[in-house]
């Protein structure tokens, strides 16, 4: 025996013996192949130094949790500003400790709540704002000098920063006492997101000009919030999240160089936000290799001040790891990826309910998140240790590899002219898109588990209780404060300052935030701010181009699969040319990870498929699928307006005469609303954890194709 430490291969030499020379190595949706063991052969040379210091892999703060914990922060809104603000208000009392909020999709995309567009929409995925007096309620007995709030918004920024400075005004706090965070990210929106309002040109004008205006007034506010978050929920790979959301920062910072303003000057107040998911260590180590490429990539820019290139960041915890199959596993998965977000070196954290995949959060489900927070801050003695995992071989070497292959990524955004032009090219999009169809094939196949869906689901699932929003009274409601405001205003006034806002936009000068804080002190409403702006800028469309051969692909040698090609092929013969589906969007959900992975696999099996934009009205996708002739309309709903939009789209076809066009429905949609959707006439639903394949089964029965269950054999498929 010698005392020589065992190497590597010594090792391997024993686990190969142990598992019969079977291949240990993970092959990563990153491509990065993970070894069955991390030794200290992986970190030679890789030295991550100490929190607090540069390039602060382990973390921006010195002290990081020894000295003050993360934030806890929940993201939410629903319905009224007061029912809201209620929510807020009892949420604190009970530890939260940051206020998040999120607005409804009306107000995303600029609209008034009296708007004929967003019937289906006030109200329902947040909290409906239109005025100064909205934002005022909505933070009624909260002292906005003493409390961080972060606001997501991204298309209509420039009223909801003006209303949030003007209602904190109106409350006697001035605006350079202001902390919080405004998402402000439009780049991230027009990959993914989609709640843009005006094209990417203005749109970057917009977010450069809300920069230069804090750092000049609000030096505690955060004028940006980077996120791979929404990356991350479409389906991207860790390196994707890494490098497109460095690389937007990059040109986020960029921009605000070109129009003068010195980098050290505002780098300090930009912030990130992550998505993370159910791959521990590679979120924790994503967490890290962001850090170390911002502080690269600032020092790169020239900046000076330590603080620029310290990234700062804030994490939720998944959407789509969430199912609504056994629900109770969502408070596990959760609490998983709570503590890869805090061993991550997260500063601010939401942790997702249990009720995700069906519904807003109700009081209950928010409580459960949220103590999921709490437990592990007070009980845990994780927080005693900065950095606890750094050092670890297997971290170490993953961050370094995250590192090496987000750099790879960045220098091809670089050679394509920067983020905007990448964006611009569809190119990142339709990358995130195949990574999405790729895991949703891998998850449909039972190679990817997802315990309750697609291994060990139960016969009988649970029912929950949850939250439920009635979209009309909200915008009677918001309806009446609407015209009591503009009733009590100095029109003359708010015109006059709306009209120099219009101004400001189509001649290219001046601060728009500045020019807007003047429109709100004037009672301008959210729509009329947002239109002052839009007739210099125009509206932003844009069509969805849902990608091809991925599902064919992972499909190959699939016996069902097959079957149910054939089956279209068949219904093909019969009809003399293949089944139609056409794939709608209404209301302002701008959520198409779903529609488009739908769209992509149903292609790829045979059917002819159209994608209807996003935005549209009921009206609007009854004529595209009349002009174009489709046998059914899936339509797919992820934010509550399934209730109000699909039964309109029914009775608008039914009016034509085409009632024979059939339509089905997929998304967030509670079991309890679905006997509702079927007696207005939805033929089938689709919701979370459905597999696709026997989707386009389902689809197949209803235009009177015959389908065999799955598992009968090929031949006894039946025209
Ligand atoms: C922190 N501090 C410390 C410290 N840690 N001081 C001493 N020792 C330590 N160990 C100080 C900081 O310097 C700072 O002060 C203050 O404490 C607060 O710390 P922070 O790190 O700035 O935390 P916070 O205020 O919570 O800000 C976190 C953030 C910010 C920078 C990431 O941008 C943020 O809160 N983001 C949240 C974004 C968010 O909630 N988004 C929701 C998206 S939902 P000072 O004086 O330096 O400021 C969404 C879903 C959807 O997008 O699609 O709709
Ligand atoms: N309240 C609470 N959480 C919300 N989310 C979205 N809207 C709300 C809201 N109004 C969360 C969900 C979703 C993610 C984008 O943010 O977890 O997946």
């Amino acid at each position: 025996m010698t005392d020589k430490t065992p190497t590597y291969d010594d090792w391997k030499a024993k686990a190969d013996k142990e598992v019969k020379g079977r291949d240990l190595t993970w092959h990563t949706p990153e491509g990065i192949d993970v070894k069955p063991l991390y030794t200290s052969e992986d970190t030679e040379g890789l030295d991550p130094g100490v929190p607090g210091m540069a390039p602060f892999t382990r973390g921006p703060y010195a002290s990081m949790y020894t000295g003050r914990p993360w934030t806890i922060r929940q993201y939410a809104g629903f319905s009224t500003a007061e029912e809201s603000n209620a929510f807020y208000r009892r949420n604190l009392a009970a530890g939260q400790k940051g206020l998040s909020v999120a607005f409804d999709l009306a107000t995303h995309r600029g609209y008034d709540s009296d708007h004929p567009r967003v019937v289906g929409d006030v109200g329902k995925a947040g909290v409906a704002i239109d005025t100064v007096r909205d934002m005022e309620i909505l933070f009624d007995q909260i002292p906005l000098d003493e409390m961080s709030v972060s606001m997501t918004m991204n298309g209509a920024v420039i009223p909801v920063m003006a209303f949030y400075i003007v209602a904190a005004e109106r409350s006697g706090v001035s605006q350079e006492k202001l902390s919080g965070t405004i998402q402000n990210d439009i780049l991230k929106e027009f990959m993914v997101r989609n709640t843009y309002i005006y094209p990417p040109e203005p749109s970057m004008r917009i977010v450069r000009d809300i920069i230069a205006y804090t750092s000049k007034h609000m030096p505690r506010f955060n004028s940006i919030s980077i996120s791979g978050y929404h990356m991350h929920e479409a389906g991207a790979t860790a390196v994707q999240e890494l490098a497109f959301t460095i690389a937007d920062g990059k040109e986020y910072a960029q921009r605000a160089m070109d129009a003068g303003l010195d980098i050290d000057a505002f780098a300090p107040r930009l912030s990130f936000f992550w998505g993370i998911g159910m791959n521990f260590f590679m979120e924790i180590a994503k967490m890290r290799a962001a850090r170390h490429l911002w502080h690269d990539v600032m020092e790169g820019l020239g900046a000076q001040d330590p603080k620029s290139k310290m990234l700062r960041t804030h994490c939720q915890t998944s959407g789509v790891s969430l199912q609504e199959q056994d629900p109770y596993n969502n408070v596990i998965r959760t609490t998983i990826e709570a503590m890869a977000a805090v061993l991550g070196g997260t500063q601010s954290l939401h942790t997702n309910a249990l009720d995700e995949a069906i519904a807003l959060p109700t009081d209950f489900s928010a409580r459960i998140a949220r103590n999921t927070q709490l437990v592990i801050q007070e009980e845990t003695g994780i927080t005693n240790v900065a950095d606890p995992l750094g050092g670890s071989y297997y971290i170490e070497s993953l961050t370094d590899a995250l590192v090496t292959e987000a750099k790879t990524m960045l220098d091809e955004v670089e050679a394509a002219g920067g983020m905007t032009e990448y964006v611009a090219s569809g190119k990142p999009k339709a990358a995130i898109e195949e990574a999405a169809a790729a895991k949703q094939a891998s998850v449909d196949r039972g190679e990817t588990v997802i315990v309750g869906v697609n291994k060990y689901r139960r016969d009988k699932e649970d029912e929950i209780d949850t939250l439920d929003i009635d979209n009309h009274k909200v915008r009677q409601s918001q309806i009446a404060r609407l015209e009591k405001v503009r009733a009590a205003r100095d029109d003359f006034a708010c015109k006059a300052a709306l009209d120099a806002l219009a101004r400001g936009a189509a001649q290219r000068e001046g601060n728009l935030l500045a020019l807007a804080v003047e429109a709100a002190r004037h009672d301008a409403t959210l729509g009329e701010i947002s239109e002052a702006m839009e007739d210099a800028f125009g509206r932003y469309d844009t069509s969805p181009t849902p990608v091809r051969g991925v599902y064919s692909e992972a499909y190959a040698d699939d016996d069902r699969y097959a079957q149910v090609v054939a089956g279209v092929k068949a219904v093909e013969r019969r009809l003399g040319r293949a089944p139609k589906l056409m794939v709608a969007k209404m209301g302002q959900d701008g959520h198409d990870r779903g529609a488009n992975v739908i769209a992509s696999a149903f292609a790829d099996m045979g059917f002819e498929v159209v994608s209807g934009p996003l935005f549209q009205t009921p009206e609007e996708t009854r004529d595209m699928a009349i002009a174009n002739e489709v046998d059914a309309i899936g339509a797919s709903s992820l934010a509550a307006g399934h209730k109000t939009l699909i039964p309109e789209l029914i009775g608008l076809l039914k009016d034509a005469g085409r009632a024979d066009i059939k339509v089905i429905a997929g998304g967030v949609i509670p079991q309890k609303d679905y006997d509702f959707l079927r007696d207005a006439g939805v033929q089938g639903i689709y919701g979370p954890g459905s597999n696709v394949v026997e989707c386009a089964a389902d689809v197949l029965r209803l235009l009177g194709h015959n389908m065999p269950p799955a598992g009968e054999d090929l031949d006894e498929a039946a025209e």
